[in-house]
């Protein structure tokens, strides 16, 4: 009996030992210490043997049955563990890593030069006293040509061509629609500046895309002149450049203004002596404004006997090439990471 209680033993622990899971132990446990184990059945045996046997084999049962429950439950731990460890190595997720250092610079985003500026125009306005107004940019014929002097038989709609939707709606073709938004909103006198994307059914080239962003500003007051108009443009540019900038105005014709201008800066790219954005001419056409037309102060519901204003719609992407020395406008929708990285 000794040889078999020796042999149970050194079989158990060695295969406690080589146990890679707890399912395996417990079914060493089971073949050893079950009802029907191997130790069980052999403990169960010593009211058969012999009296002076009797106490010597008891107690090395039991001997060897403590030391197979304590390996049992030491690999039961180590499993355990090794089980955790694992299952927090394949799973473990830093939700730290994106909020707070050490994280790469280049990891990080950051805002579109666009962007930049148009927050950049839109806090100069604010300091101006104007309020910044917004639109959708699929539009109505109302608001993006009609309600701006413009009728379906006019001309003017060649100049501005864009998608239509099959529902007789159209992708906005400038902010303006945002002015005659803005005066359904907002009773005279009142200052309001639209930041927002537009298209045109346009080819593109350096200076021309068929998906750009304008800023709009209309000022409504009494007896607003073209001297009120110029000073702002001049306040804007000077804020924008940090510097004066050589500007000209020029007769333009919108059919949403009378007078009409164009104001164009000269090209800071190629410093006026002409190139491919600038078109050789050494100026770039940037600003065009004018006295907002009585027909549309009327549509807007403001009686232009009372109330004059002036508006203008600034290109924002040649500002921004001006601003940083962009030479091509096609840059900004191209989605080149070297180009977003420099700003
Ligand atoms: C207009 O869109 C008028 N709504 C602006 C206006 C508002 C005039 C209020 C008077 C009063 P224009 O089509 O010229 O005008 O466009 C305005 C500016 O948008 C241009 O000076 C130019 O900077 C920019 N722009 C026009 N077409 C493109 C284009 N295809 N790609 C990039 N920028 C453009």
């Amino acid at each position: 009996m000794e040889h078999e209680l020796g042999t149970i033993r050194k079989e158990a622990l060695a295969a406690i030992q080589a146990a890679a899971d707890t399912d395996t132990i417990e079914e060493i446990r089971i073949k050893y210490l079950g009802r029907k184990g191997a130790l069980t059945l052999i403990l169960r045996s010593l009211g058969n043997i012999p009296p002076e046997e009797r106490a010597r084999m008891g107690k090395l049962s039991n001997q060897y049955k403590n030391e197979i429950e304590t390996a049992i439950e030491t690999r039961t731990d180590e499993l355990t563990r090794e089980g955790a460890d694992s299952l927090i190595r394949g799973q473990w997720i830093d939700v730290t890593l994106d909020c707070v250092p050490p994280v790469p610079r280049e990891g990080l985003g950051r805002l579109h030069p666009i962007s930049r500026i148009q927050y950049e125009i839109e806090d100069i306005f604010t300091s101006m006293g104007f309020e910044i107004h917004d639109g959708p940019e699929t539009e109505t014929d109302h608001y993006n040509f009609e309600a701006l002097n413009i009728p379906k038989h006019h001309p003017a709609r060649d100049m501005q061509d864009t998608f239509w939707t099959e529902d007789g709606n159209l992708l906005r073709t400038h902010t303006s629609a945002i002015q005659v938004r803005a005066m359904e909103k907002v009773k005279p006198p009142f200052r309001v500046v639209g930041p927002g994307r537009v298209f045109r059914y346009e080819s593109t080239d350096a200076s021309h895309e068929n998906t750009f962003y304008q800023v709009e500003g209309m000022m409504v007051d009494r007896e607003i002149t073209v001297a009120h108009l110029i000073y702002v443009m001049k306040e804007l540019l000077k804020e924008i450049f940090q510097r004066d900038v050589s500007v000209r105005l020029r007769p333009g014709y919108f059919p949403f203004v009378e007078p009409g201008f164009e104001l164009d800066i000269n090209c800071l790219i190629c410093g006026g002596n002409g190139c491919s954005v600038c078109k050789q001419s050494g100026w770039v056409e940037l600003l065009p404004c004018g006295l907002v037309h009585p027909n549309v102060l009327r549509m807007g519901g403001i009686d232009p006997g009372q109330w004059s204003g002036f508006a203008f719609g600034l290109g924002l992407n040649r500002l921004v090439m001006m601003k940083y020395g962009i030479n091509d406008i096609r840059h900004f929708l191209s989605g080149d990471i070297r180009f977003l990285k420099q700003f």
